[in-house]
C-alpha cells in the first residue's frame, strides 16, 4: 500500500464467515488496500441499527468502497473485479469462463447445501451418507473441469477457486476424505500454499470454535 494515500474501501466481515472469506481473499489477491472491520456475529452486533443500515439482513460481507456500498458476496466480487481490473480473477476466453463460472455456480447451488450436515449431524447419520454421495457427484465434475491444469483457469487464480476452494478446505478439514481426487487434493493443497489463504483460514481451534457456534446457533433458531 502506497504511504499517504487513504483508504477508501471498508470491508466489514467476521474472521470465521466463510461466505465473507471469499471476499476477503479476493481483496488480498487483486492486492486492493482496504480497511478491516469486523462484525462481532457472535455478539449480535449485525442487529445494530448502523450495521442494519448497511444491510438490512444483518448478514457480513459488506463493503463500503468510497461511499458506495455492496452486500451479497458474488455482488461483492463482481463489483471488484470490474472497478480494480489490474489482477484479474477471471478469464476472457469463452470456455475457461464458463467453466469458472460453471464451479461458482455449483459451489452455491449444489455443494453449499452439503455443509449443513457435515457440522451437524453423527457420523452414521443418514443425512450425513446423503450428503457425503452429493459430494462425491460434486467434486466429480470440479475434476473433470480441472483436468490437470493448476487452477479452474487453467494457469490463472479465479472466482471459481476461490468459491469451491472456500467451501473445498472447508469440508476436507470437517473430514471429508479427498483422497479419491487427485487432481482435487493437490489443488486443495495449492490453494492452502496461497499468502492469502494462509492469511484467511481459521486454525484448528477457531474451526472449532466456529462449529460449536453454528451447532448453538442453529439450536436456537429452530
Ligand atoms: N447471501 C449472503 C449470505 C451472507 C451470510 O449468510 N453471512 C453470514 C456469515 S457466513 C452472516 O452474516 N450471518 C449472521 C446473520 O445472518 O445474522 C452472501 O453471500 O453474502
Amino acid at each position: 500500500m502506497k504511504k499517504g494515500v487513504p483508504i477508501m474501501l471498508k470491508f466489514y466481515y467476521h474472521p470465521l464467515s466463510p461466505l465473507a472469506r471469499r471476499v476477503w481473499i479476493a481483496l488480498l489477491e487483486k492486492n486492493i488496500a482496504f480497511e478491516p472491520i469486523i462484525v462481532n456475529l457472535k455478539n449480535g452486533e449485525q442487529f445494530q441499527p448502523e450495521f442494519l443500515k448497511l444491510n438490512p439482513f444483518h448478514h457480513v460481507p459488506v463493503i463500503v468502497d468510497d461511499g458506495f456500498r455492496v452486500i451479497e458476496s458474488l455482488a461483492i466480487l463482481d463489483y471488484l473485479e470490474i472497478k480494480y481490473p489490474e489482477i484479474s480473477l477471471l478469464p476472457s476466453n469463452p470456455e475457461t469462463l464458463a467453466k469458472v463460472k460453471m464451479v461458482q455456480m455449483v459451489t452455491c447451488t449444489e455443494l453449499g447445501s452439503q455443509i449443513l450436515p457435515l457440522i451437524l449431524d453423527s457420523e452414521d447419520s443418514i443425512k450425513i451418507a446423503k450428503a457425503k454421495r452429493n459430494i462425491k457427484r460434486i467434486l466429480g465434475f470440479f475434476s473433470e473441469i480441472l483436468e490437470n491444469n493448476n487452477y479452474f483457469g487453467g494457469q490463472q487464480f479465479t472466482l471459481g477457486d476461490i468459491l469451491a476452494g472456500n467451501a473445498v478446505v472447508l469440508i476436507s478439514k470437517l473430514g471429508y476424505d479427498l483422497s479419491n481426487f487427485t487432481n482435487i487434493t493437490a489443488w486443495n493443497q495449492r490453494l492452502l500454499e496461497r499468502e492469502a489463504w494462509q492469511k484467511t483460514q481459521p486454525n484448528k481451534e477457531q474451526l472449532d470454535r466456529w462449529v460449536k457456534f453454528i451447532r448453538e446457533w442453529l439450536k436456537k433458531s429452530n
